[in-house]
């Protein structure tokens, strides 16, 4: 399958998250990408290709412009607090709970840094912001790679985007790239976009994204937000708002999971998004629904992947996957590259 690489991903390198009341070392690491490119390579599944020019105001269509602003720049601020800062990761620790203020920007970067995320356990560094963008003209890149007739591409990327909404960061996301794929489908005339999530925790942020339209779909199945992250967001009854109503369709699954369990809630998704005329697909395809996964808790196996993209191909829509989670770092590659070798084969 035709993959577009983002080479950047290693300038984006967490050292620490807090993790269950501790900073402990990062789960989101590069070598998990490395592990998927290796795997793409030893398969011969397709040619890697670097992203297309990206214009920045693209970000600016699923993006507020202030948050775009604070996260560019980011890094420079956290650095200007404190020279020593360089060697340390910057992680929010305040947010605006309810009744506080949202639309008053402070000047105090951590009171920022606060306002525009949703968890402790996302650390921003020097790269982050370089490698995120160039992650999203990748996914940008593969949407208009689709558009131009390949029957599917892949955005090979790192951080992952679907928990980034839009104004805030979280979940080890900066930026939705998901979310910029729906987009540059639409604006190339594809009257309906469905975005599909299987990832196993709730996309948040590409729901925050489209919650309130009805020209892009959004399906996710996940852990169910009573037990897992991000929580407070994935529940069966958010259907989406206005013209939205009915194109935001979330399949909440509890912990343990199998695949028999989990494929029969993707062919309840896949039947609203055809229902719903889609014209092209965007898949979150996140593989820590493995059962190795450290984070996570369905159980599927590495075969299963094979399963789950030969039933994402019979929806005959073109389609661009958008690597997302999966922590098992020694089976990332062969999970997430199944999924891709069982649709390309169907
Ligand atoms: C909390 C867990 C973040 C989950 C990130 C993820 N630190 N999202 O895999 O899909
Ligand atoms: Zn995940």
């Amino acid at each position: 399958m035709l993959t577009i690489y983002n080479d950047r991903h290693v300038l984006h390198q967490g050292k620490v998250e807090m993790f269950r009341g501790e900073l402990v070392p990062c789960f989101e690491v590069p070598a998990r990408v490395d592990h998927v490119k290796l795997e793409l390579e030893r398969r011969k599944l397709g040619a890697l290709q670097a992203p297309d020019a990206f214009d920045d105001a693209l970000l600016a269509r699923v993006h507020a412009p202030r948050y775009l602003d604070f996260i560019a720049h980011a890094w420079d601020e956290w650095v200007a607090l404190d020279p020593a800062n360089a060697t340390r990761d910057a992680l929010p620790s305040y947010w605006p709970t309810r009744g506080m203020r949202t639309d008053v920007l402070p000047k105090s970067f951590p009171a920022r840094m606060g306002l525009f995320s949703f968890d402790a356990g996302t650390p921003l560094m020097a790269g982050s912001w370089a490698a995120s963008r160039h992650g999203a003209a990748c996914a940008w890149t593969a949407a208009q790679r689709v558009i131009g007739g390949e029957r599917a591409a892949f955005a090979l990327t790192r951080p992952p985007g679907h928990h980034a909404g839009p104004d805030f960061f979280g979940g080890y996301c900066f930026l939705n790239n998901a979310a910029v794929a729906a987009q540059a489908l639409r604006d190339a005339g594809i009257g309906r976009v469905a975005v599909l999530d299987v990832d196993y925790h709730h996309g948040n942020g590409t729901q925050a994204i489209f919650y309130d339209r009805d020209d892009v779909h959004f399906a996710s199945l996940h852990g169910d937000p009573l037990t897992d992250y991000p929580y407070y967001l994935g529940h069966a009854d958010e259907r989406g708002a206005g013209r939205g109503e009915g194109f935001n369709h979330n399949l909440p699954l509890p912990r343990g999971t199998g695949f028999a369990a989990w494929r029969a809630a993707l062919k309840t998704a896949l039947e609203r998004i055809a229902a719903v005329k889609a014209g092209a697909l965007v898949v979150s395809l996140g593989v820590d629904t493995f059962e190795g996964d450290p984070i996570s808790g369905f159980r599927l196996g590495s075969d299963d992947y094979l399963r789950m993209g030969e039933d994402l191909a019979r929806t005959g829509l073109p389609t661009v996957f958008v690597f997302e989670g999966g922590y098992a770092v020694d089976d990332v590659g062969v999970n997430a590259v199944n999924v891709l070798e069982g649709f390309a084969q169907a």
